[in-house]
């Protein structure tokens, strides 16, 4: 039983809709942070684009043994479900007082459906300190639609999250997510491991939904983050109950009427 996946409940599922993020700290055993290390030094053989993941890692392979602890595969079963894809993968290295910080981006293209994500897995085999460059990330933007660098010019937004983390952290982000990897100031080669999956199935109640009905979910889902004017944030929350009618089914899910508001288009004439 020891090698279940541990599913999300709707607490942390309502988090990543909010944060565009989900960060599983030090949930990958010591000993494959070790071998990846090691691994990761001599890059991951890449797979084409849109493998089916049964078939993408042999089950012995490294990727294969760090998407079977517990913790990492019930999140991306909760977030995508059984059978996803793998888009692509890659290996990040920021060399030791080397490069420059990358500019604020979201992954790819602008990418506006409404009923579907990616998740990227972002993984950290090593302590990543304040001075290594951990990856830069800014929540609650995944919902503001942007193309690749279009956010490049911003370089720093109030409540902003620069990851400093212990070995074996795994971050699942949301498709759409502003972030950038910082430069490496410390003496150490930072490596992060990143796979991208499209879902196979729709994104519908995949986690363990015991706790749906729970009011720490509406408060997960309510909450403001500092770069939000007070005004602009009532689209990010607007986005979000959007996103989570589609992942519930539940067709009246709202948070302070703007989802009802914006959609009510009467058909009914006036006799
Ligand atoms: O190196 C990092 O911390 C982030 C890199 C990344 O996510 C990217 O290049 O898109």
């Amino acid at each position: 039983m020891d090698n279940e996946p541990i599913l999300l409940d709707s607490v942390r599922m309502a988090r990543f809709v909010a944060r565009g993020s989900l960060r599983l700290d030090a949930v990958v055993p010591a000993d494959l942070n070790a071998e990846a290390l090691t691994v990761l030094a001599q890059e991951v053989p890449p797979v084409p684009y849109g493998t089916p993941l049964a078939r993408a890692y042999a089950p012995d392979s490294f990727p294969a043994r760090l998407l079977a602890v517990p913790q990492v595969a019930g999140a991306l079963r909760s977030l995508v479900g059984p059978g996803p894809l793998v888009d692509h993968h890659a290996v990040h290295v920021r060399e030791p007082r080397g490069g420059d910080a990358q500019p604020l981006h979201a992954d790819a293209i602008i990418d506006v459906r409404p009923d579907a994500f990616d998740v990227q897995l972002m993984y950290y085999p090593q302590e990543v300190t304040l001075e290594m460059g951990g990856t830069l990330s800014v929540p609650g933007s995944h919902l503001r639609r942007t193309n690749e660098t279009d956010t490049g010019r911003y370089q720093n937004l109030r409540g902003q999250d620069r990851l400093v983390c212990p070995a074996g952290t795994v971050v699942f982000v949301h498709h759409g997510l502003w972030h950038g990897g910082r430069r490496n100031d410390s003496d150490t080669t930072r490596y992060m491991f990143k796979i991208r999956f499209n879902p196979t199935v729709r994104q519908r109640l995949l986690w363990d939904t015991s706790d749906l009905h729970d009011p720490r979910v509406r408060a997960e889902l309510d909450v403001h983050f500092p770069w939000y004017e007070q005004a602009t944030g009532r689209l990010e929350r607007y986005n979000r109950a959007l996103l989570w009618r589609e992942l519930t089914g539940d067709p009246d899910f709202d948070l302070d009427h703007w989802v009802t508001r914006v959609s009510n288009r009467p058909q009914e004439a006036t006799a």
